[in-house]
């Protein structure tokens, strides 16, 4: 395979890694941002996120490492909407 080849399998790749980037505020991975999803972030609400606890830094959608309504925020605005 010559460089082209490398290069167009390299797009390739990348197209299908970046089609199948998972939605963050699907929590509970069912392709779909809904009530369920706003459920497990009820849970999680006005947690503090440790650094290096994975458990939580999923739930922080803006990385402020605090879990609370600009994440909320965060997940209405992908309410009802399905992952790509
Ligand atoms: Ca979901
Ligand atoms: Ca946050």
């Amino acid at each position: 395979m010559g460089i082209g080849g490398l290069v167009a399998l390299a797009g390739i790749v990348l197209f299908i890694i970046f089609r199948q980037q998972p939605c963050p505020t699907d929590l509970n991975a069912d392709k779909k941002t809904d009530s369920i999803d706003l459920e497990i972030l009820k849970k999680v609400f006005n947690k503090k996120v440790p650094e290096n606890i994975e458990e939580l830094v999923k739930y922080d959608f803006n990385q402020d490492s605090l879990i609370n309504a600009s994440d909320l925020g965060i997940l209405i605005s992908q309410y009802g909407k399905k992952c790509k």
